[in-house]
């Protein structure tokens, strides 16, 4: 058996989530915070068998691919002129990291 922990954007989680149950996968969904930009993010908790490891990574990337969104932008010129664009930024993406289980207990 092996626990998956899958760091993940906050909106890309409640879809992962979502996609893991439908595909029969258990999954615990953790409110966390990354070290360095001490953002809100999400970790999901998910045990499985060995050998549906590789098709959760697949559902996981699959759902919170790293993908560019356009937002808007407003930049000042000086105090009176201001300009709004858009601006292209980079979002989504997971870290995973799969532990081997050593013991299971439901009690
Ligand atoms: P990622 O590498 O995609 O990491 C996204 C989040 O995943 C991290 O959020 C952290 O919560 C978790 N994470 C990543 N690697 C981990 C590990 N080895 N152990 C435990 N948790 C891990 P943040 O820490 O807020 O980092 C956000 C993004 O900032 C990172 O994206 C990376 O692109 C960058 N970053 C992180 N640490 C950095 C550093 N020391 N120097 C430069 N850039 C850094």
């Amino acid at each position: 058996m092996k626990l998956i922990l899958a760091i993940m954007s906050n909106d890309d989680s409640p879809t992962v989530s979502s996609k893991l149950n439908k595909a029969g996968y258990q999954v615990t969904k953790l409110a966390t915070t990354g070290g360095f930009l001490r953002a809100g993010n999400t970790t999901l908790i998910c045990g499985c068998d060995d050998d549906k490891v590789d098709t959760a990574i697949d559902i996981i990337g699959k759902y919170s691919s790293k993908r560019t969104e356009i937002v808007p932008n407003t930049a000042g010129y000086d105090m009176s002129h201001f300009a709004s664009f858009p601006l292209e930024v980079q979002v989504g993406g997971a870290v995973i990291f799969v532990l081997d289980v050593e013991q299971f207990y439901k009690v």
